[in-house]
C-alpha cells in the first residue's frame, strides 16, 4: 500500500508548496535514526530552498512542544519522534502551523487536518521491522523531489537500528541504493561509496554522539557526520563520550552486582540517580538493553526497568520547570517469548498504562522508555505490578 502513502505524502508536500515557507523546524529524535531523520530532512528541504533548524528531544516533553505550537504560521517536522503524541500536537497545534510527521513508532490518530503523520504503519507496514524513521523522511524526500535519490544511505544506516536486517520498504531502498552505486557490498554490510564507510560503523558513531554527546552537540555533529561523512574531529569527539560513557556503564555494573537489581514480583530494577550526569537519558536505554545479556546478573523471567535523573536543561530551548526522572523498561530473551504468545504485556503498554497520567512513555514490544516526574518512580513500578497481574488473569 505504498500507493496510499504516497497520495497522502503529496497532498502534504502540495500543502506545503502552497504555503512556500521560507524556514522550517525539524524535530527529531537522539539516537541513530534520528539523527539520519533529520539529516535527510534538512538537506531535502534546503534543496527547496527552505532554511533548517534543527531541535533534538529526547522525549516529547509536553511543555517544550506546548511552547513550539504557541506560535502561528510555521512549518514544523517531526522526525524519528512524534507519531506516538500526534494527539496531543494536535491538541497543542489546532490549525496553527503546519506539522508533518515522518515516523515509525506506534502512531495515535492526529486530531488537527494540519498535523499530518505519514507514518506508515497506516498503510500496512511494521515499524518494528520494515522500515525506521529514516526510510520515512527518505521516502518523503523521494516524493518531494526526484534529485534526492542520493540520500538513500540514510535510510539504510537509520535502519541499522532494526533487528531484523532490511526487510520490506527497506529492502526495496538497499536494491535501489545498490543499484545506482550510493552504497556498495563490503564483506557482511554496506559501504556508503562517497564516504568509504561502512553503514554499521556510521551507525554507531552516530548512537555515541545522540545520546552520550547530548548536552554538548552531539546531534549536530551527527547530522553533519550524515550529510559530509566523518572528520578526524568527530571522530575524536566519539571516542572521547564513548569513553566516558563506558567508564560509567562499567561503575554501574560493579554496583549492580554488588547490591543487585531490586525486585517486585515481574520487575527487577535499579536506579542510575546521576551517574550518568552530563549524557543524555537515552545512555540508560542503552545500558539497560546491554544488561538484558547479562545471564549472571539478570533474572530471565523478569522486566528490567531502570531510572536516571533527568538534566533540567534542554539544549536549544531552555529549562524544565519540574524534575523529572527517564525509565527504560527492556525485556530479557525469555520474556520476549511470552509477550510474543500473549502471557504477558509487551514493553511499551504495559509503560503507557504504568505512567498513565504522570509520564510520558513510548516506544516497541520489547523496548520502553519513559519521562515522569522523579517523585513517581515508585508509583510507577507498584502500577505496572498490578497491571501485570490483572493482565495475567484475563
Ligand atoms: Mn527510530
Amino acid at each position: 500500500m505504498l500507493e496510499e502513502f504516497e497520495k497522502k505524502a503529496s497532498q502534504a508536500i502540495q500543502e506545503l508548496k502552497r504555503r512556500n515557507p521560507r524556514e522550517a523546524t525539524v524535530i527529531h529524535h537522539d539516537d541513530a535514526d534520528g539523527l539520519c531523520s533529520a539529516a535527510i530532512t534538512k538537506r531535502a528541504l534546503e534543496r527547496e530552498g527552505i532554511k533548517v533548524k534543527t531541535f533534538c528531544l529526547e522525549k516529547i516533553y509536553k511543555e517544550v512542544v506546548e511552547d513550539i505550537h504557541s506560535k502561528n504560521g510555521q512549518t514544523i517536522f517531526y522526525v524519528d519522534i512524534g507519531s506516538s503524541h500526534a494527539d496531543f500536537i494536535s491538541q497543542c497545534n489546532k490549525g496553527k502551523n503546519l506539522t508533518i510527521i515522518l515516523d515509525h513508532h506506534d502512531p495515535k490518530p492526529s486530531k488537527d487536518p494540519m498535523v499530518i503523520d505519514l507514518n506508515l504503519e497506516f498503510f500496512g507496514f511494521k515499524g518494528e521491522e520494515d522500515f525506521a524513521g529514516a526510510t520515512c523522511c527518505y521516502l518523503f524526500a523521494k516524493k518531494l523531489n526526484g534529485i534526492n535519490e542520493d540520500l538513500s544511505y540514510l535510510a539504510l544506516v537509520g535502519s541499522c537500528e532494526l533487528p531484523k536486517g532490511f526487510l520490506k520498504l527497506n529492502k526495496i531502498v538497499l536494491d535501489e541504493a545498490l543499484k545506482n552505486g550510493t552504497i556498495q557490498r563490503k564483506g557482511k554490510s554496506y559501504e556508503i561509496s562517497k564516504f568509504h564507510l561502512r553503514i554499521d560503523q556510521l551507525f554507531s558513531k552516530l548512537q555515541i554522539l545522540g545520546a552520550a554527546g547530548y548536552y554538548e552537540g552531539g546531534p549536530e555533529l551527527g547530522i553533519k557526520a550524515c550529510l559530509e561523512g566523518l572528520t578526524d574531529k568527530i571522530t575524536e569527539k566519539v571516542n572521547l563520550l564513548e569513553s566516558k560513557r563506558k567508564n560509567v556503564n562499567r561503575k554501574l555494573l560493579g554496583r549492580l552486582y554488588r547490591e543487585r537489581l531490586k525486585e517486585t514480583e515481574h520487575i527487577q530494577w535499579f536506579d542510575a540517580g546521576n551517574m550518568y550526569a552530563g549524557m543524555g537519558t537515552k545512555v540508560i536505554g542503552q545500558f539497560c538493553s546491554f544488561l538484558s545479556y547479562q545471564t549472571r546478573l539478570i533474572k530471565q523471567d523478569k522486566y528490567i526497568l531502570g531510572f536516571m535523573n533527568v538534566q533540567p536543561e534542554i539544549p536549544g530551548w531552555g529549562k524544565l520547570k519540574g524534575k523529572f526522572t527517564k525509565a527504560s523498561l527492556r525485556v530479557p530473551k525469555l520474556l520476549r517469548e511470552k509477550i510474543e504468545n500473549g502471557e504477558l504485556p509487551g514493553a511499551v503498554n504495559l509503560l503507557v498504562k504504568a505512567s498513565e497520567g504522570f509520564g510520558v512513555a513510548d516506544g516497541h514490544q520489547y523496548a520502553a522508555s519513559a519521562i515522569l516526574p522523579m517523585d513517581k518512580k515508585q508509583v510507577l513500578i507498584k502500577n505496572g505490578e498490578e497491571i501485570i497481574h490483572s493482565y495475567c488473569r484475563e
